[in-house]
């Protein structure tokens, strides 16, 4: 009894994200656009078998250049990821009648990096070409070793160690052309051991990053008058003790006040300055950056407070 499969999908919008993913579960259970509009909105799973193998096969909604890896579709996709009890295999699916990789392609197989980091992702990827008609074997053979060397450049440029060679396929999910193919590619699915996804548990569905900054702020400054007790010498006149008559007093009998100087002190309270007190708060938040590179704020926490008084 062969263990079950799970396969990612992930593409452009349009290339046969789902219509292989019917073919490779032998059900009909991803709806298949009929126009260039984008079909699936939701990232999904469902389990059948090709030939005697059992695949989990999860589809994801297939994005354009004009969208962003903030949308609410990516959002899903990395919440439902989480859910999968185990993953083996990503598969990037392309299509051979217009085989360019663009921005969002590479935006997403970037994601794809980030969000598996160093869980061997690289070495579990593998690139498929639907769609495979009118082209001659020469150019496959040209276009796999192209496909190839682009997006193991592409998944080491962000970090991540990547086989030196991706394996790519050549099918066609329509007709009954490329039996071949899909059976190296179901062979390469079989092959493929499950990833170490701990990494991907502790993914935020909507931030690639959160790191926190601090500050310390001023929040108020205030001024006292410095009130002090201050010693305050002066003198006043007191009369002497002995009195003298003198001579004129003494005919007149009148008496003369002799005064002398008496040094005296006194303490007063007195404003001698200021002080300055400041209150400061040591704040924290979090900077949290989107996979879209957009970045977020949280509101600034405080986490500390100081008063600082210093004399003027
Ligand atoms: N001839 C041919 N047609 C295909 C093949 N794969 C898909 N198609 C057709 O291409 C169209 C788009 O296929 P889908 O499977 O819906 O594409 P998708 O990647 O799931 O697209 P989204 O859900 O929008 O992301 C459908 O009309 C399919 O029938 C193929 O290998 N050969
Ligand atoms: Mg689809």
């Amino acid at each position: 009894m062969n263990e079950v499969k799970v396969v990612i999908a992930l593409g452009s919008t349009g290339n046969g994200k789902s219509t292989i993913g019917n073919r490779l579960t032998g059900k009909n259970e991803f709806k298949e656009s009929e126009d260039a509009n984008s079909e699936t909105k939701q990232t999904r799973d469902c389990i059948g078998f090709f030939n005697d193998l059992p695949i989990q096969f999860v589809d994801t909604p297939g994005l354009n250049d004009s969208d962003g890896m903030d949308s609410e579709h990516v959002v899903q996709m990395v919440t439902f990821f989480k859910t999968l009890p185990a993953i083996n295999s990503t598969i990037i699916v392309c299509n051979a009648q217009n085989p360019r990789i663009s921005e969002i392609l590479k935006n997403m197989i970037k994601l794809f990096c980030q969000i598996f980091r160093s869980s061997d992702f690289g070495n579990h990827v593998a690139c498929v070409y639907t769609h495979s008609f009118k082209i001659t074997p020469a150019q496959i053979a040209e276009r796999k070793k192209e496909c190839s060397e682009s997006l193991q450049s592409i998944i080491s440029a962000t970090g991540i160690k990547a086989n030196n060679q991706i394996p790519v396929f050549f099918v066609d999910s329509k007709t009954n052309n490329t039996e071949n193919e899909f059976e190296s590619l179901k062979n390469w699915i079989k092959s493929q051991p499950t990833l170490n996804t701990s990494l991907l548990r502790q993914v935020d569905p909507v931030y690639e990053n959160i790191d926190t900054e601090q500050q310390e702020v001023l929040v108020s400054t205030t001024t006292e008058p410095i009130i002090e007790s201050v010693t305050k010498t002066y003198t006043v006149k007191v009369p002497k003790k002995k009195w003298d008559h003198g001579q004129v007093g003494r005919i007149l009998g009148i008496k003369k006040k002799v005064m002398r100087d008496e040094t005296r002190t006194t303490v007063e309270q007195v404003q001698t300055g200021e002080k300055v007190i400041q209150s400061f708060e040591k704040q924290e938040r979090n900077k949290k950056t989107t996979y879209g590179g957009r970045v977020v704020y949280d509101p600034w926490i405080t986490i500390s407070s100081r008063i600082t008084e210093t004399r003027k």
